[in-house]
């Protein structure tokens, strides 16, 4: 039997106040009574929910995903409507545009899908998808989404903690950072015939930070698999960092003992740093970052920017002795 979650977004009037949006699921489970209750007792794992996992859910015919709720979602502000995360995107391999990646990403070949795994690792080589990724232990995650561009989403995402997935690679003390990179075919991408930056798109975490609860592998959004713009099959969500370092459609992961080198820094090194934490105290070289446009919420629509997306209760330890000015 296949049990689906119904998610916060999927839920009538009937079922829930609309002000759930901006309350955490902790908050609301304290609250007890009938929330807690009805909208949230399917939040058993899809495994305990006896779907199997051997079953290639990622391949649905529906693109439908079986997830089980967390507590991970942002504490204030309602979700963007899915047309705005599907349809305003940065995926610069197809151009651009914000709405090039909408009009042009569908020509990218997602199935069959692997990953090269490499460097200081027990296990490397090349993987499928659906052995990175256990599509039976899927989880919900609202997280908001901040861009270098001083815009923010709030995104339900679907899919897993990245350090599950890099633990299972096992990888070595030599493996002090973690390089990604997306997946590269010019007849397919054609934002990749102009040099805008140096293909295929790189990025990168400190080992640490990409152990951390709070970074994911996101494959699916607003209950199906991720549309193509929005990096399909497999991306990284990485919550407190400037939207650029959630790379988008990964085929290759490095286990590396040096900081690897990263698109954005490579192209413009005193306006990208490495780390690109959300900081509204930093300013960009050309704008300020204190505050933010929200995105699908009217053309006014803004939000002071918080230090670390507002994640700093999570990830603010990472950094501690770090000169954050200094060091971005
Ligand atoms: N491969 C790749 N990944 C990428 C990008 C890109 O151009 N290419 N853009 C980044 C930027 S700047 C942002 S803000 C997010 C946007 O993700 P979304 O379109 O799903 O909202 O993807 C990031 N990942
Ligand atoms: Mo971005």
């Amino acid at each position: 039997m296949l049990i689906k979650t119904k998610p916060s977004w999927q839920l009538t009037d009937a079922d829930v106040t609309p002000q759930h949006l901006y309350m955490n699921r902790r908050k609301i489970m304290a609250a007890g009574g009938a929330l807690a209750t009805t909208a949230f007792t399917t939040a058993c794992s899809a495994q305990d929910s006896g779907v199997s996992s051997g079953e290639p859910a990622a391949r649905t015919a529906d693109g439908s995903l079986s997830f089980s709720e967390t507590d991970y979602r942002v504490s204030d502000g309602a979700l963007t409507p899915e047309d705005a995360v599907t349809g305003y995107n940065n995926f610069y391999e197809f151009g651009t545009g914000k709405d090039d990646p909408a009009r042009y990403a569908h020509a990218m070949t997602t199935d069959p899908w692997s990953i090269e795994v490499t460097g200081h690792a027990g296990r490397t080589g090349i993987f499928a998808l659906e052995d990175v990724v256990d599509f039976g232990a899927l989880e919900e995650r609202i997280y908001r989404l901040r861009c270098v561009e001083a815009w923010s989403m709030v995104i339900p995402w679907i899919g897993v903690p990245l350090g599950d997935v890099l633990s299972a690679f096992e990888p070595t003390s030599d493996a002090r950072y973690v390089a990604f990179e997306t997946y590269l075919n010019r007849d397919e991408m054609r934002g990749t015939r102009f040099p805008v930056l140096d293909w295929p798109y790189r990025e990168g975490l400190r080992i640490d930070e990409a152990m951390n609860p709070l970074a994911f592998l996101a494959v699916g959004l607003y209950g199906n698999v991720l549309p193509n713009q929005n990096g399909a099959p497999i991306r990284l969500v990485v919550p407190w960092k400037y939207g650029f370092k959630s790379i988008k459609s990964i085929n290759k992961i490095s286990f590396v003992s040096e900081e690897p080198p990263t698109s954005w820094k490579q192209s413009a090194p005193r306006e990208y740093g490495f780390y690109s934490n959300v900081n509204p105290n930093r300013s960009h070289p050309r704008w300020s970052q204190s505050s933010e446009r929200i995105i699908g919420a009217g053309p006014f629509a803004r939000r002071d920017t918080e230090m670390f997306n507002g994640y700093g209760d999570a990830v603010a330890d990472l950094y501690a002795g770090m000169d954050l000015d200094s060091e971005y």
